[in-house]
């Protein structure tokens, strides 16, 4: 689709209402918007980070692109949402406590998360970014979570949810809480070393595995 490189090129430029409009254009125009996030805002952002790699750009370039993604998501935030709870028949009610870890900032893969989380009728509390473990703890018992999910993008911030992992086993008050992970550095395999329930690669499978956790 050619509405789908130009949206990736103009969030590689940091261009706020060129991503807009051709994002409201590719929805109008019937593009499906599962593939706009991804094969468009996504892949732009994975350029953006590799041209952050190479030196070529540096942080305002990052966080400008941000600023595009973030003005674009709001386009099609009812969209996804609605094209998640499609999928679902019976919608599984339960609670999330959701936020990116202490140390980091990164917030729209979890934000990412939430919108499907949300489409497939879950409540989601959203705690923000640079989240201590103690807060995803606390957290979990004011509102009853029955999931912690925990992001990260960071390799040097990761490691906070291990510590979540610890506090939570530690504390009988969350004897049935799940602990879902995710975030371009984590893996499967870190996942089982921290002894969390749950990694998944993307928002979506996040989203799916939360409702097979709570069914
Ligand atoms: Co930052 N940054 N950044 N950055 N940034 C990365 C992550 C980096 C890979 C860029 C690079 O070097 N190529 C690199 C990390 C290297 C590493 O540790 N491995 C990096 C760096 C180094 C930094 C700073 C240290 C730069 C500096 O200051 N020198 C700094 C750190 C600040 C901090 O956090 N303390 C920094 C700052 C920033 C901005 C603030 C400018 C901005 C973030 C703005 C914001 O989020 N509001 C930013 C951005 C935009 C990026 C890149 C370019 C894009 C990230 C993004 O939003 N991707 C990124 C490069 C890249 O990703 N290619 C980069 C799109 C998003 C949809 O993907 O978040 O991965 P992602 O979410 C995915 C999955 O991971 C998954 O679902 C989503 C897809 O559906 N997922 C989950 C995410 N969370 C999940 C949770 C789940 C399940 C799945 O369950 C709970």
């Amino acid at each position: 689709e050619e509405y789908l490189k130009e949206i990736a090129s103009a969030l590689r430029e940091g261009k706020k209402k060129r991503v807009t409009a051709l994002t409201a254009r590719a929805l109008d125009a019937g593009v499906d918007p599962r593939s706009i996030l991804s094969d468009g805002l996504v892949a732009g952002m994975t350029a953006v980070g590799e041209d952050f790699s190479c030196g070529r750009v540096f942080v305002p370039e990052m966080l400008m692109a941000a600023r595009c993604m973030n003005a674009a998501t709001e386009l099609l935030k009812p969209r996804l949402a609605a094209g998640a709870s499609e999928d679902t028949d019976n919608r599984p009610a339960g609670t999330v406590c959701l936020g990116t870890v202490k140390g980091d900032l990164h917030d729209i893969g979890k934000n990412l998360v939430k919108i499907m989380m949300e489409g497939q009728g879950l409540h989601v509390v959203d705690l923000g970014t640079d989240v201590p473990a103690e807060s995803f703890v606390q957290a979990a018992v004011d509102h009853h979570a029955d999931i912690i999910g925990c992001s990260a993008l960071l390799t040097t911030s990761m490691d906070e949810m291990r510590q979540v992992v610890r506090l939570v086993r530690a504390d009988h008050r969350l004897d049935n809480v799940k602990i879902l992970v995710g975030g371009a550095p984590v893996t499967q395999e870190y996942c089982d070393e921290i002894g969390a329930n749950c990694y998944t690669e993307d928002a979506a499978s996040a989203a799916r595995a939360a409702a097979v956790m709570l069914s």
